[in-house]
């Protein structure tokens, strides 16, 4: 008979989602995709001065915490033609680049390593020597050391026997449907701690260029508020790009000798999974992303479209203006709590909270549902790398080769592209994303050092708004996947802003045409081994890295009626 469960929230940190799915004969038969929190930032933005939009529009997330600033101050210079100083566009695309590495470490290790690795099974049956021997030969990592391992397992013991778990609480230890020898836990547990340090490295690069992290101060409509003066101490010099450049390079070395060994490493272990969770004959969207001039017409990075899963139907969205992005995205409300029954592009798009209980009216979600020529999109780090392996862009066919041979020879199995679109794939392709990116960072970072040795120190260009009505959009290839901006401007002031983010696309409820959403998607035929404990669950949907706060971008005052609450 089937059997319902109810996951609620899912998330780690940026909860209020909730899944619902039917399970019947030990696999996922349907399931729902429920944002139970209303925010309202696109409201607040009505009416202000453009300029000012990126710095609230940023308050969307504590996560994703300088994307949607980005995204922000991207649309308002598309709806003026404005151009950016190729200064400027280097130094957003070092933030963008170091806060990708930042977040996707800390999603891997911290949001959803645990639904992997077995922590009780690292403290108490791993061998910190062997693991050390089995971790020396995997990576030349220079902290692969026995008694590295062993002082974390020590902690470990520690944690356990003192019995507040702390971050570990709650985790599903012991469940049969953890795979990972003892070793190779401690291994991912040393790892865990010291990609904390790691992120903190990259995010300082993050602080030196926006003055703060989370929440960076430095956009601004046009470029960047970094005056440039090798001169001044108070300003961006030469020390300080070069210590951005130290930062850079100690963190390419933990992404290519540990976090891309550890994800290769949990996947040899999970081959079902590397087969779990795939949308069949899915869609995947992207953008380009790290642009390379003033005009946003070349990007570093390629992105676009591939429909029904067909490599050869990949078509690229080349600048920031191409038509084939903008006049394809639409957002329905049909099973959305805003008011109405209606599939319109984001310029028209409004954002009236109409809450109708459950089932009402066939609404069931606070997120919208976006979708691409008529049809939902998977976004992500994996329908990135889907577009540059289909654009045949070069690091990323290395990268993805480099990943698939590492996991190869654990597994001892051949590993095709095939294994990308599924649970672990994610993960694989957010590892291989990462490693492009933090190669793309170093020549970004090359390229401001040339321009700025050149004497080109401009950084912003101001903006003048005339009357009449201006539509811009922007887009940002975000850590989640695909975000985009878009701003109506009269006379000057905001009459409209939508923001459809990476979230709604993946985390949203059935579309126009009734088509469930991709986290809806991926989760049918997933096994469920136990629903007391529904771990598989949790490892689909943390695959796409939920952001809720993102998806239905303040919090409802009254508490909204929850179900069954597992929290972890
Ligand atoms: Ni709040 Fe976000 C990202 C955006 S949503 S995490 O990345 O945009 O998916
Ligand atoms: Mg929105």
């Amino acid at each position: 008979m089937a059997e319902q469960i109810v996951v609620d929230p899912i998330t780690r940190i940026e909860g209020h989602l909730r899944i619902e799915c039917e399970v019947d004969g030990g696999q996922i038969q349907s399931a729902r995709s429920i944002g139970t929190m209303w925010r309202g930032l696109e409201n607040i933005l009505k009416g202000r001065d453009p300029r000012e939009a990126w710095i609230i529009a940023q308050r969307i997330c504590g996560v994703c915490t300088t994307v949607h600033g980005l995204a922000s101050v991207r649309a308002v210079e598309n709806a003026l033609d404005l151009e950016v100083p190729v200064n400027a566009q280097y130094i957003r695309n070092l933030i963008v680049g170091a806060h990708c590495l930042a977040d996707n470490m800390i999603h891997f290790y911290i949001l959803s390593a645990l639904d992997w690795v077995d922590i009780a099974s690292a403290a108490l049956h791993a061998d910190p020597k062997a693991a050390a021997a089995l971790a020396q030969q995997l990576s030349p990592w220079k902290r692969n050391s026995a008694q590295e391992f062993a002082e974390v397992q020590a902690r470990l013991k520690k944690l356990i026997d003192s019995g507040q778990l702390g971050p570990f609480a709650s985790g599903y230890w012991g469940h049969p449907g953890m795979q990972l020898e003892p070793n190779v836990n401690l291994i991912a547990a040393a790892h865990y701690f010291q990609a904390l340090e790691y992120q903190r490295k990259v995010n300082k690069i993050v602080t030196i260029l926006g003055s703060k992290t989370p929440h960076i101060q430095n956009l601004a409509v046009g470029g960047v508020a970094n005056p440039i003066n090798l001169d001044s101490p108070a300003t961006l010099t030469m020390e300080k790009l070069y210590y951005i450049k130290t930062q850079i390079d100690e963190v390419r070395d933990f992404v290519s000798q540990v976090y891309t060994v550890d994800v290769a490493t949990i996947a040899a272990f999970y081959p079902a999974w590397c087969n779990y969770g795939k949308a069949e004959d899915g869609n995947y969207l992207s953008v380009p992303e790290m642009p390379q001039d003033s005009k946003n017409m070349n990007y570093t990075l390629p992105g676009g479209y591939i429909k029904g899963g067909d490599f050869a139907s990949f078509r690229k969205i080349s600048t920031a203006h191409d038509p084939y992005f903008e006049d394809n995205v639409k957002e329905s409300v049909k099973h959305s709590f805003y008011a109405g029954d209606w599939t319109r592009a984001p310029y028209v798009g409004e954002t009236e909270p109409a809450y109708t209980p459950d089932g009402a009216q066939g609404k069931y979600s606070w997120v919208k549902s976006p979708s691409f020529l008529n049809e939902p999109a998977q976004v992500g780090p994996l329908a990135h790398v889907l577009a540059m392996y289909a654009a045949k862009y070069p690091p990323a066919l290395q990268a993805i080769e480099r990943m698939l041979g590492r996991i190869s020879a654990i597994s001892k199995e051949t590993q095709s592209v095939d294994i990308l679109t599924s649970t672990m794939g994610r993960h694989i392709a957010r590892s291989i994303r990462v490693d492009i990116m933090k190669d793309t960072m170093a020549e970004h970072w090359k390229a401001l050092i040339n321009n700025i040795s050149s004497g080109d120190f401009t950084t912003c260009n101001t903006p003048s708004f005339p009357e009449g009505e201006l539509r811009g959009v922007g887009f940002h290839e975000a850590p989640r996947g695909m975000l985009s901006h878009w701003v109506v401007i009269e006379n000057g002031k905001i009459r409209n802003y939508q923001c459809v983010v990476p979230s709604t696309w993946l985390a949203c409820p059935k579309g126009t045409n009734d088509e469930p959403g991709y986290y809806e998607r991926c989760l049918v035929g997933n096994p469920i081994a136990d629903p007391e404990k529904p771990l598989e669950v949790l490892r689909t949907i943390h695959s796409f890295d939920p952001c809720m706060a993102c998806a239905v971008h303040l919090v409802d005052g009254k508490q909204m009626p929850l179900g069954k609450v597992r929290v972890l």
